[in-house]
């Protein structure tokens, strides 16, 4: 028998369960995007649109920008609203679909500074384990790292978002392992399962900068996520922004 007492606390914990669930759908979270080109990032973006298998994208799938006319400067793509469910809870997420290509690297930084994101979620994929010459997810990385220390404002901001952005920094940093459908052994499962994913190696060249993040004060969880099959995306995303 459940005392009475009891009984109205759990009614009560319940309702207040659902609403702050039915609050939390509402609100929408700015995050952000960014990695090297083909980390997957559009694979994420429709990963999260439509579950389930996302078809592969091939190379006239990369996501590209046109220069604004008489500008430096790309177009920016809209902004689109994603919903991310995990543990029978769900939030509202808006975001913008990047290239990862160099050149639009300043892109990213006028994004996550101009909509001052929550959620600041950085893409890597194995290459530089397959190949140790290919550092370019470790230039991604380091781009945005540098940036979030030397706290310089990326240019073509505008006077009053500038204005706004100045004391901005992402509350938390996520940085996703994609495609470990590819890489995840059964060893590295075991890890992952153990939650010490953080160990394995497809990590380990981004510990400088995974500890100048911490420097900064900027809480970081690093997870393994498989964007194209649906492992682990929707999970990763939501324990990194409640856990944070
Ligand atoms: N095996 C596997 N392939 C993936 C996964 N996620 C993405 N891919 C593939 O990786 C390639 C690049 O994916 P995209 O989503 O286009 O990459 P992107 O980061 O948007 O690239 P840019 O638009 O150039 O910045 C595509 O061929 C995808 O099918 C994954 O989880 N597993
Ligand atoms: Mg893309």
């Amino acid at each position: 028998m459940v005392e009475p007492a009891s009984a109205a606390a759990i009614v009560v914990a319940h309702g207040f369960w659902r609403f702050t669930d039915i609050f939390g759908r509402y609100i929408t979270h700015n995050i952000g995007v960014y990695g090297f080109t083909e980390t997957g990032k559009s694979t994420l973006d429709r990963q999260l649109m439509t579950e389930g298998h996302v078809r592969p994208l091939g190379e006239y799938d990369r996501t590209h920008h046109k220069k604004k006319w008489l500008s430096k400067h790309h177009r920016m793509p809209l902004r689109a609203v994603r919903r991310v469910r995990s543990d029978g809870m769900s939030k509202t997420v808006v975001s913008r679909d990047i290239g990862g290509h160099q050149e639009y690297f300043p892109m990213w930084l006028r994004d996550m500074y101009s909509r001052r994101i929550e959620t600041l979620i950085i893409l890597l994929d194995h290459r530089h384990l397959t190949n140790t010459d290919d550092t370019s997810n470790q230039l991604a990385f380091g781009y945005i790292v540098e940036h979030l220390s030397n706290g310089k404002r990326p240019k073509g901001l505008g006077f009053w978002k500038r204005f706004r952005a100045r004391k901005w920094r992402p509350k938390r940093i996520i940085v996703l392992a994609n495609k470990a459908d590819l890489w995840l052994d059964e060893e590295g499962y075991a890890q992952w399962e153990r939650g010490l994913i953080f160990e394995h190696p497809i990590f380990l060249p981004f510990r400088e900068h995974l500890y100048r993040l911490q420097e900064l004060g900027v809480p970081t969880r690093v997870d393994a996520i498989s964007a194209s099959v649906g492992w682990n995306v929707e999970d990763a995303i939501m324990k990194g922004m409640s856990d944070l």
